[in-house]
């Protein structure tokens, strides 16, 4: 029997389509001819904040207006930004009278407005969209310096997921400086300011750091004699020790390229911050040696105002087994709790050192194969496994996991092979992904969650180790009734000497040809109709 994977034309329309391309910039002048008449022009934005990770974007809908307030077809409509990318679909508005386009920040992480002025016809709007999610995180060593002593300040500056943001200048002012100084921000989001000399006298300082359109308060305490660091007051509730990121690359040359953050937290049993806590981050034996280190050494590290010390973790030369470096927060609320290395309470994190990942592919082919009883349908996908080198890597551990990203709606058109009109894709109502409903998530009021997990499942073909060939078989399987309505990813991970990589894929469950004549899947198994969760 011949096996043939069907093409889905539908699928193309949820996989890939995000932007219609367009030209960003400006559409040409009206080149003479009918320009239609704009009496006035509306815009609607689906979001007025957007996120700098880089993949977040505004979607901007303008419409042209007669002066009757009908929609006006075909009138020229521009979208100046003042910052970032602006991506239209069209230079003219459809048939009923709007325009869409993309608003994205470009290649400038920082917080900021961006203001976009518009024209309709010859009618014009402004607004503004703002991004968020720039972060500054500053450590200062040591915590609480002796008048005159050398002080050494970092910044890392991130994004709204943690990522550093490289190549940009940090300044650092207050009354700790006598002077603000400047420096650039390396590829990991990190700047590091020379060291300075803490004022004579013995006070608390203001120290402050602006990059990326924010800014970071912190005080610091110049002690000596009566002027010391008070106590912690509260009790700790809730410590944790957070590491960020947590797979980071050994420093090959000695040096600090590479670290991840320790962020201590506490807070009070009423989530109230809690400031001037002590803390003492240490390597827990034995480490790696070959020059790992903790950036503040062995001094501790005060809590802010927001409850918050950090640290660095700069690894040396070796690379660790997954999960192999342990770190340790010791902490407590007066200098002395710490002293002679005492740790009265503590909190452990782990993290990976480890080189280039191994790079991983996921491969299929046309066929699919019907499981045992003729119920489901299988499809096979070739997983390989290479290392930097690109040297197959056998007995690896493989691990595969499939997401249902949407379902779909509505019928099948067994003539021309299409969903009919009317038939749709929904996301997956599981938002939080945590296999229960909660509330909000039942959009379309079946009283659980659409789809059922359960309705994918991935296996390993012949177990999960790599052969000598770096190669293992996974497969997906399915119940024949949800071909062509399930969008799902395929991820696979893999770790090997300390090294993760991961790979994912994203498919449409399709059927053998020849079943579209009569097969179960002709009428969605989740409805003609469906109300779908807001994307
Ligand atoms: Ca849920
Ligand atoms: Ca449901």
């Amino acid at each position: 029997m011949k096996k043939i994977l069907l093409t889905m034309l539908a699928s193309c329309a949820l996989i890939a389509c995000g932007g219609g391309g367009g030209n960003p910039g400006t559409p040409g002048n009206g080149t003479g001819g009918t320009t239609p008449d704009v009496a006035s022009v509306e815009f609607l934005l689906d979001k007025t904040v957007i996120a700098n990770s880089g993949s977040d974007a505004a979607t901007i809908t303008v419409t042209a207006l007669s002066a009757s307030r009908n929609p006006v077809a075909n009138a020229p409509v521009s979208v100046v930004l003042s910052s970032g990318v602006f991506t239209p679909t069209s230079n003219v508005t459809d048939a009923s009278g709007r325009m869409t386009g993309k608003i994205e920040i470009g290649g400038d992480r920082s917080n900021r407005d961006i203001r976009f002025d518009l024209k309709a016809g010859a009618q014009a709007g402004a607004g503004v969209v703002a991004v968020t999610g720039s972060q500054i995180a500053l450590t200062v060593v040591p915590s609480a310096p002796t008048p005159g002593q050398p002080v050494e300040v970092t910044a890392k500056v991130a994004d709204v997921n943690g990522a550093g943001i490289s190549g940009i200048p940090v300044v650092l002012s207050g009354s700790v400086l006598s002077a603000a100084i400047t420096a650039q921000t390396d590829t990991s989001g990190v700047a590091k300011f020379s060291a300075f000399n803490a004022p004579g006298a013995a006070q608390v300082y203001s120290l402050q750091a602006k990059a990326s359109g924010v800014i970071s308060n912190e005080q610091i305490t110049v002690a000596g004699g009566a002027t010391q660091v008070p106590d912690a007051v509260g009790i700790v509730s809730a410590a944790s020790l957070s590491i960020v990121p947590n797979t980071v690359k050994p420093n090959l040359d000695g040096g600090r390229t590479n670290m991840a953050q320790l962020r201590a937290l506490f807070l009070d049993k009423d989530n109230r911050a809690i400031p001037n806590m002590r803390v003492r981050f240490e390597i827990v034996p034995p480490g790696l040696g070959s020059g790992e280190s903790i950036s503040t050494g062995n001094q501790t590290v005060i809590s802010n105002a927001s409850g918050v010390a950090l640290a660095q973790y700069i690894p040396g030369t070796r690379v660790s087994p997954t999960d192999g470096v342990n770190v340790r927060m010791c902490y407590g609320t007066s200098d002395a709790s710490l002293s002679s290395g005492k740790c009265p309470d503590f909190r452990v994190g782990t993290l990976t050192v480890a080189s280039e990942p191994v790079s991983i592919t996921i491969g299929d082919n046309n066929e699919l194969e019907k499981g045992a009883n003729n119920l489901t349908y299988i499809k096979k996908f070739d997983v390989a496994v290479a290392n930097a080198a690109g040297e197959a890597v056998s007995d690896a551990d493989v691990s595969v996991s499939v997401d249902i990203l949407r379902y779909g709606f509505g019928r099948y058109d067994n003539v021309k092979n299409l969903h009919t009109d009317g038939s749709g894709f929904c996301l997956n109502e599981d938002v939080n992904r945590n296999g229960n409903l909660d509330s909000g998530e039942d959009a379309n009021g079946d009283g659980r969650l659409t789809p059922p997990k359960a309705d994918i499942v991935v296996s390993y073909f012949n177990g999960r180790k790599t052969g000598t060939n770096g190669r293992v078989i996974v497969q997906a399987e399915y119940p024949q009734n949800v071909a062509t309505w399930l969008l799902y990813k395929l991820t696979v991970s893999s770790n090997a000497a300390g090294s993760e990589g991961r790979a994912e894929r994203i498919f449409l469950t399709s059927f053998i040809e020849g079943d579209q004549k009569n097969g179960s899947f002709l009428t969605s198994p989740y409805g003609v109709t469906s109300v779908c969760l807001p994307e």
